[in-house]
């Protein structure tokens, strides 16, 4: 299995939507290499064909893309290894809950962390970053990130619906973690890698939950340095 993987100038990996997939495949036990590429290298993972997005993984001569469609595909072609998404109502409840991380907190750290993330990009792939994510939002990326000090409290309250379910474990799936918390986990360690700007105050349960998932898996998360 081949994990196709984005990475900055220090070659550290960055993608939320990567980070969901390789906790996915450690809480499944399952082995893969990572194949790094810029921005610019995508288009040739599947040269000739549609363009792809990382995470995308090649397995038994197959490409599949999408964080989602990769950890079905994983529980289905791995049906001894515990699954991730559950058929059926609740697997919808998750998706509902993928959609929350996407626009609260994907959409809340791109608005305190994407300048520091361009400056730390290889400089192969700033144009393009700069380019694309300037016509997605509309303004550029410094007018993006400017005031995030008086902007993050409300960033901090929106994680509410996290700390309520926090109050009930250790983990947002409860006593052990799963999928949900492998969503949620992918935003903040993009932001960790990405930007030293401190998101989460140092008393809030979802930091301490945040460094609990760094733990996970001898440290898997916590192996891969933060931004300096
Ligand atoms: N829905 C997709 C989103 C994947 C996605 O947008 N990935 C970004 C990197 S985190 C990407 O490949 N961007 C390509 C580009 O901007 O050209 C998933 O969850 O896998």
């Amino acid at each position: 299995m081949i994990l196709y993987d984005l990475v900055n100038a220090r070659k550290t990996h960055f993608s939320p939507n990567s980070w969901r997939v390789r906790m996915a495949l450690a809480h499944k036990g399952l082995a893969y290499e990572v194949r790094d590429v810029l921005f610019g290298d995508i288009p040739s993972i599947n040269a000739g064909g549609d363009k792809l997005t990382i995470p995308t993984i090649a397995h038994n001569g197959r490409l599949v893309t999408d964080s989602w469609d990769i950890v079905r595909y994983l529980d289905e072609t791995f049906p001894q290894t515990p699954r991730l998404i559950a058929p059926g109502a609740d697997g919808q409840v998750l998706k509902f809950f993928q959609y929350w991380v996407q626009t609260t907190i994907h959409g809340g750290i791109a608005r305190m962390i994407l300048r520091d993330l361009y400056d730390r990009l290889d400089p192969a792939d700033q144009p393009y970053f700069r380019a694309s994510r300037e016509k997605m939002y509309k303004q550029t990326l410094e007018a993006l990130q400017a005031g995030r000090e008086e902007r993050v409290d409300a960033f901090r309250k929106s994680l509410q619906p996290m700390r309520l379910s926090l109050g009930h474990g250790p983990f947002v799936c409860g006593e052990q973690p799963g999928y949900a918390d492998y969503l949620a986990f992918g935003g903040f360690q993009w932001a960790r890698i990405s930007s030293p700007f401190q998101l989460l105050a140092e008393d809030d349960v979802v930091h301490a939950w945040f460094e609990r998932c760094l733990d996970l898996f001898d440290g898997a998360g916590r192996r891969e340095a933060p931004a300096a």
